[in-house]
């Protein structure tokens, strides 16, 4: 017997139709990290939509295939023994990386009042990870470069610091720090090193000329790579990656109940989708197509920039990736200008600037619709 919502779909599809319609469509959005997921993340979605890691004895084989996507991204970052899991995205990716850190070095050096040196330019989930794991955070200076000054980190670093954090691919500039110089010094203090690669892991790869990031250097513990970001995932789906198992096992909890007798990850329920659909592409596509879609993105972001600079606009470093800032004392005024005509952009904190990531759906015709709306606002200013 029917309980009768059959007729009452198209009413619904009346009500999300408003609500949806209220969101601004990505090709209005030139300030974000995500993206529209490829058609092959759909397909994937489809198929996985009920399934939950966090119960693997029951879904076996997403499980399977989530250590198939755990192979496949470590090859990417140069690691045969990686341990790790998806997650719902940079944040947890980033406290369970801090937090197999803070696990192990109690153990070993039993350390109890736990710091981490982190960039100044790190993204604002390290303040969530102070605040939940009672870790002290210390923030190391940036070079003139908006790199992180390792020399400062190093003196920040005392006996009870647990780990230094690089980022791979910074939120508001794409820089990319010394993590070569990072790796040595944590190796000399023996201690942990999280890269946070969030948005560069699935980019840096992909580029002419690589700078090492990743666990070719021997000094790095963890890394975060999303493929909800540049992998063209369905959100949610983070990656933190481990040089090892041991890490695991340092954030193990006993579940009694379950059909496993232990867990490591922070979410108990967790969507399989984010593995299927991050393991359609990178599969399907190969690095090769990775590469073709990471290369048109920054050949997207030099046009912009040759555009801006017509405009009399100077990016605050030469672009690395496909993530580029632009210095201007008007910065807020253009983002609310721009809003108002449903075209998002974002700011930065320092220096005063418009931001631009230049994702997929960033294409050269939304480029140009862009810049003939860009033209109006800063002449109307
Ligand atoms: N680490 C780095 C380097 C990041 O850039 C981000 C997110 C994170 C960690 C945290 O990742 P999750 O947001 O997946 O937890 N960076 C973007 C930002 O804060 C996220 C974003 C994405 C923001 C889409 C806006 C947006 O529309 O700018």
């Amino acid at each position: 017997m029917s309980s009768g919502w059959e007729e009452r779909l198209s009413e619904l599809e009346e009500i999300l139709k408003t609500y949806r319609e209220k969101d601004i469509p990505y090709s209005r959005v030139l300030s974000s990290m995500c993206t529209s997921p490829h058609p092959l993340a759909l397909k994937a979605l489809n198929m996985f939509i009920e399934t939950n890691l966090g119960d693997p004895g029951i879904f076996q084989g997403t499980r399977e295939l989530e250590g198939r996507l755990m192979q496949m991204l470590g090859e990417l970052l140069h690691n045969k023994s990686v341990a790790g899991y998806i997650c719902s995205g940079g944040t947890e990716a980033n406290i369970q990386g801090v937090r197999a850190a803070r696990n192990i070095m109690r153990r070993k050096k039993g350390i109890s009042e736990p710091n981490i040196v982190i960039p100044e330019s790190a993204h604002f989930s390290f303040e969530k990870i102070g605040d939940i794991l009672g870790v002290e955070i210390r923030r190391a200076r940036l070079d003139e470069d908006y790199r992180v000054d390792t020399a400062h980190v190093e003196s920040l670093v005392d006996s009870n610091t647990i780990s230094v954090v690089g980022i791979a691919g910074t939120t508001e500039l794409g820089q990319i720090d010394p993590i070569v110089e990072l790796s040595r010094l944590v190796e000399e203090k023996d201690i942990e090193l999280h890269v946070d690669a969030a948005f560069g892991g699935l980019v840096i790869p992909f580029m002419d000329e690589p700078y090492p990031f990743d666990f070719q250097l021997d000094g790095v513990s963890s890394i975060t790579i999303d493929p909800h970001k540049m992998g063209m995932a369905t959100i949610p789906s983070g990656g933190i990656l481990f040089r090892d198992e041991s890490y695991l096992h340092a954030l193990e909890v006993e579940t009694p109940y379950l059909t496993t007798k232990t867990q490591f990850t922070l979410t108990g329920t967790r969507p399989g989708t984010g593995v299927a659909s991050a393991f359609a592409v990178l599969h399907t596509l190969g690095f090769e197509g990775m590469k073709e879609i990471v290369e048109k993105c920054l050949e997207n972001t030099n046009l912009l920039v040759d555009e801006m600079r017509n405009l009399g606009f100077e990016p605050v470093i030469e672009p690395i990736m496909n993530v580029v800032s632009f210095e201007t004392d008007k910065a807020e005024r253009i983002k609310d200008e721009l809003m108002k005509r449903k075209w998002v952009i974002s700011t930065i904190r320092r220096p005063r600037a418009i931001r631009f990531v230049i994702m997929p759906h960033v294409t050269e015709e939304v480029i140009v619709n862009f810049l003939a709306e860009f033209r109006r606002v800063i002449s109307s200013l």
